[in-house]
């Protein structure tokens, strides 16, 4: 019996063929390439994040930057518009703003701060005389505002293409 029970066992004992060797090296290739390309997605994505942290980073700090200066300048220094900057044409620093790290499209700057005064857009009253119908078009909205919408886009050339984040924020006059 026992030596029947070896016998019988034997064919049992014997080597891959080469099918199964094909077989067990193809998977073994397709998991590791499925490894690799992982690999990559993921540092992909660390740098498309570290790119979007980076980008909301700037936006907040210029904000915070704009926060820390006079209200009553900060429409005609970071308005696209350099003939009205206070210290002379083109002295203030505008409308756009670099970001280190992110290059905006095209070679121009990542930032935009866009200053956004129209009370109908927003359905909210910026100069305080009791109506939400002024726009910079048919008031001195400019001159007379007491909250200044902002709004903050960073948008740049990235690991996968063009990308964007935008804040929006309200700065007010002290006294408001
Ligand atoms: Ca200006
Ligand atoms: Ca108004
Ligand atoms: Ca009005």
């Amino acid at each position: 019996m026992r030596a029947n029970n070896f016998q019988a066992s034997r064919p049992k004992e014997r080597g891959f063929t080469l099918i199964e060797l094909l077989i067990a090296s193809t998977v073994l290739l397709v998991g590791l390439l499925a490894t690799a390309s992982s690999v990559l997605t993921s540092e992909r994505l660390n740098i498309q994040s570290r790119e979007t942290a980076r980008a909301v980073e700037a936006a907040k700090s210029a904000i915070e930057r704009m926060r820390g200066e006079e209200f009553r300048t900060l429409y005609v220094r970071y308005n696209d518009e350099p003939a009205d900057d206070p210290d002379g044409n083109g002295t203030a620093p505008g409308a756009t703003f670099d970001v280190p790290g992110l290059a905006g499209p095209g070679g121009t700057a990542a930032g935009r701060i866009a200053l956004v005064l129209d009370e109908p857009a927003l359905g909210v009253d910026l100069n305080g005389d009791g109506d939400s119908d002024d726009t910079t078009g048919n008031s001195i909205l400019e001159l007379d505002h007491l909250v200044l919408p902002i709004e903050v886009t960073v948008e740049w050339n990235g690991i996968d293409g063009r990308r964007s984040v935008a804040v929006r924020t309200r700065i007010a006059a002290a006294s408001f």
